[in-house]
C-alpha cells in the first residue's frame, strides 16, 4: 500500500483519518489504483469519460450517458438505515442491525473494485463557513469516474473540504462500489443491491448501482438521511428534502423565503425554478436556491428559521420539463453549462437530446437517434413504435450557478430566513388551492399527513394518499414519533415562527378531468397571498384545515379561470375531508411516540370536520 501512501502525500491531502479511511477501503475493494480528486479536475476527467466512451458529447458544453439499463432509479427496498440501538427502528426506514449490514456489505465490496481506479472525493454539502460545516464535511469513495463527474456538479468538491476540520474524524464515510452490474439479480429474488446508512457511526456503504441517488453519497445518503440524523441526534437541525426559493417584492424591496417539500410527480423542481407570471414580472422577482434539499436551523442572531442548500448543483427529472413547466432548468442544462444528461434520447449524427415532454412529439426524422436503452428509434418494430424514448426518470445535472435565476446570496453561509414551510402532494380532489396555518402544531401535523395520489393502481387504492411525511419517507432516518417531537422542539425554539400551508395545483374536475387551476408560473399567486396573510395585509377565511384566501384576496389580473373553478378551489368539502381524516388516523397510529399535540391537532381537525358535515 505504499503506492496509495505515495498518491496521498501527492495529492497533499494531510487528514490522517482520511488517508487511514482511505488505505483502508483500498484494500477492502481491491482497486488498481487510487486518485484524489477536487473540481478543477473536471475538465481532464471529461475528457478521458469521451475518450473511454463512458460519456458522448450533447452539443457545446454538454454531455451525455446512459447507465445499465437495470439501474435506472433508486431502489427503496435495498437501501437501509442501520444503527446499534433498535430503538432507532421506524415506519419507514427500514432499520437493520448495523452490526448484521457492515459485515455483509464488505462481504460484496470485498474485491469488487479491482482492476478500477478509486476515486477519493472530499466534497462539503454546504457553503464554507456554514454553521453546520461540521455536519456536512465528506469524503467519498468511488470506482466510477461518471460518479465522480456528477458529484462535481451535484457538490463543492476540494481537499480543503477535509484537512481543515475542526475535529479531523468528523468527516462523513461515503463508499460506493458499483459491482458487477450486469450479474447483481435487481429486482429479483437473488438481489445482490445494498445501499446502507450506518447513521450512529456516520458512514454510508452502497453497493451494487452506480445510478444517481444510488451512488451520488452527498446528495440523498449525507444530505438528507445521515444529515437528519445528525440533526436529531444533536438536537441542532432539520435536513428536508424541500425545495426553496425567494420572492422579492420590488415595490417595497422585501424579500420572502418559502422552502417546503412535495412527493416526487407533484412539481417540486418547477415550483423551486418557478418565474413570476408575466403580469407580475414588474413587481415580483423570483429567485431560485435549491430544487431538493433545505437543512433548517435556529440562528442565534436573529432567533429564525434559516434555511440553506446544502448542494451544489441540481440533479432534475428531465421529462416533461419544457419552455413552459420549467424554461429555467432548460436554460440552466443549454451549451456551455457542462450539464450531464443521463438515459434520455441521443442523436449520434446531431449530438441532441430529447425526453418524452421535451416538445409536444417527437422528432420527426428519427436518423441518428437512440432510445435510451441505446437502440436506433428507427429500427423499432412497429408494435414498439408507441415506447418511451427516454426513461421515466431520465436526469440532468448541471450546478446551480447555472439556472439563470438564482439567488445572489444563495451561498451565504448563514442562509436565508425562512418565512413560510409549505407542502403540496398532486391530488385531484379535496385539497384547495392553497389552506395556510399559523399554528407550528398544525404546520407539523400538516406535514406529517402529507401524500399524493398513488401514481399507479397497484401501488393504492383510488382516491386515498400514498402518506409521505414532510416527502421524506424514503429519505427518514429515524422513527417518526422522534421526528415529529423534533420538528415541534426546533419550530418551538424559533422567534418570529414560520407560517405553514398545503398547496395544491392538481384539482380537476369530477366530470371532463381538466385542471381547475392554470397552474405553472400562475402558482406563485398562492404564495403571494400568503406571503400577504403573514404580513397581516389580508385576513383570509378560518376553515377546520387553515386559513383559505377568498377570492378577491389573490390577484387574478390576467389569469383565465372560470368562477365555478375558483369556488371549488377556494372551498372545503367537509365529506370527503372526513373520508380522508379517517385515513389519517390509520396512518399516524403506526408511529410510536407520536407528540400528544400532534394528537391533539388531528383531533381537533377531525371534530371539526365531522361538525361540518353535521
Ligand atoms: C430523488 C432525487 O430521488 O432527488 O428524490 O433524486
Ligand atoms: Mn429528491
Amino acid at each position: 500500500m505504499a503506492d496509495v501512501e505515495s498518491v496521498l502525500d501527492a495529492a497533499g491531502l494531510q487528514n490522517p483519518h482520511v488517508r487511514h479511511y482511505v488505505r483502508h477501503w483500498a484494500e477492502l475493494t481491491g482497486a488498481d489504483r487510487v486518485e484524489v480528486v477536487s473540481a478543477a479536475d473536471d475538465a481532464r476527467l471529461i475528457r478521458e469519460s469521451l475518450d473511454a466512451g463512458e460519456i458522448q458529447r450533447a452539443g457545446v458544453g454538454a454531455y451525455y450517458s446512459r447507465s445499465y439499463y437495470k439501474d435506472t432509479a433508486r431502489s427503496e427496498e435495498r437501501t437501509v438505515v442501520a444503527t446499534g440501538n433498535r430503538a432507532d427502528e421506524g415506519v419507514y426506514n427500514n432499520w437493520r442491525p448495523a452490526r448484521e449490514m457492515k459485515p455483509l456489505l464488505e462481504k460484496r465490496m470485498r474485491g469488487a473494485s479491482a482492476g478500477k481506479t478509486m476515486y477519493v472525493i472530499p466534497y462539503l454539502m454546504a457553503p464554507p463557513g456554514s454553521p453546520l460545516e461540521r455536519s456536512a464535511a465528506g469524503v467519498e469513495l468511488t470506482d466510477s469516474r461518471t460518479v465522480v463527474l456528477h458529484m462535481n456538479r451535484m457538490t463543492r468538491v476540494g481537499m480543503e473540504y477535509v484537512d481543515n476540520l475542526a475535529d479531523p474524524n468528523s468527516f462523513v464515510r461515503a463508499v460506493h462500489v458499483t459491482g458487477d452490474l450486469e450479474n447483481l439479480g435487481q429486482g429479483t429474488e437473488n438481489d445482490q443491491r445494498y445501499f446502507v446508512t450506518v447513521a450512529d457511526e456516520r458512514t454510508i456503504l452502497h453497493f451494487g448501482s452506480s445510478y444517481g441517488g444510488n451512488a451520488l453519497l452527498g446528495k440523498i445518503a449525507h444530505g438528507l438521511r445521515q444529515a437528519a440524523y445528525d440533526g436529531w441526534t444533536s438536537g441542532k437541525f432539520l435536513a428536508e428534502q424541500f425545495m426553496l426559493l425567494g420572492i422579492t417584492d420590488k415595490a417595497t424591496g422585501k424579500r420572502y423565503h418559502i422552502c417546503g417539500g412535495f412527493p416526487s410527480a407533484s412539481g417540486k423542481t418547477n415550483l423551486a425554478m418557478t418565474l413570476a407570471p408575466d403580469a407580475l414580472g414588474e413587481r415580483y422577482h423570483v429567485s431560485f436556491y435549491g430544487d431538493d434539499i433545505t437543512w433548517l436551523w435556529v440562528s442565534p442572531e436573529d432567533g429564525r428559521l434559516h434555511g440553506m442548500n446544502p448542494e451544489f448543483g441540481a440533479f432534475g427529472v428531465a421529462q416533461d420539463t419544457n419552455e413552459q413547466t420549467n424554461p429555467t432548468a432548460l436554460e440552466a442544462v443549454g451549451p456551455g453549462t457542462q450539464a450531464l444528461f443521463t438515459n434520455v434520447a441521443y442523436n449520434t449524427k446531431t449530438h441532441e437530446v430529447w425526453w418524452e415532454g421535451r416538445t409536444e412529439k417527437p422528432p420527426e426524422d428519427l436518423d441518428g437517434w437512440l432510445d435510451w436503452m441505446g437502440n436506433p428509434v428507427a429500427d423499432r418494430n412497429p408494435e414498439d413504435a408507441h415506447e418511451a424514448w427516454a426513461h421515466p426518470n431520465s436526469r440532468f445535472t448541471t450546478t446551480l450557478a447555472n439556472v439563470p435565476n438564482i439567488a445572489d446570496d444563495f451561498e451565504d453561509p448563514n442562509g436565508v430566513p425562512v418565512d413560510a414551510i409549505i407542502f403540496g402532494g398532486r391530488t385531484r380532489d379535496r385539497e384547495p388551492l392553497i389552506r395556510a396555518m399559523t399554528d407550528v402544531t398544525e404546520g407539523v401535523y400538516d406535514g406529517l399527513t402529507l401524500g399524493a395520489e398513488a401514481t399507479f393502481a397497484a401501488e393504492g387504492v383510488e382516491g386515498e394518499l400514498r402518506y409521505d411525511p414532510m416527502s421524506m419517507r424514503p429519505f427518514m432516518s429515524y422513527p417518526e414519533g422522534a421526528y415529529a417531537a423534533h420538528w415541534l422542539k426546533i419550530m418551538g425554539d424559533t422567534e418570529d415562527k414560520p407560517i405553514f400551508a398545503h398547496v395544491n395545483w392538481f384539482q380537476k374536475d369530477p366530470d371532463d378531468g381538466h385542471f381547475l387551476w392554470p397552474g405553472f408560473r400562475e402558482n406563485l399567486r398562492a404564495l403571494l397571498w400568503l406571503m400577504r396573510l403573514k404580513e397581516g395585509e389580508v385576513t383570509g377565511v378560518q376553515t377546520p384545515v387553515g386559513i383559505i384566501p377568498t377570492r378577491e384576496e389573490l390577484h387574478l389580473d390576467g389569469v383565465d379561470i372560470q368562477p365555478e373553478d375558483l369556488e371549488t378551489l377556494l372551498s372545503i368539502d367537509a365529506k370527503r375531508w372526513r373520508q380522508e381524516m379517517k385515513h389519517r388516523e390509520k396512518h399516524l397510529t403506526k408511529f410510536k411516540d407520536l407528540p400528544d399535540e400532534i394528537w391533539q391537532a388531528h383531533r381537533r381537525v377531525a371534530a371539526a370536520m365531522d361538525a361540518q358535515v353535521g
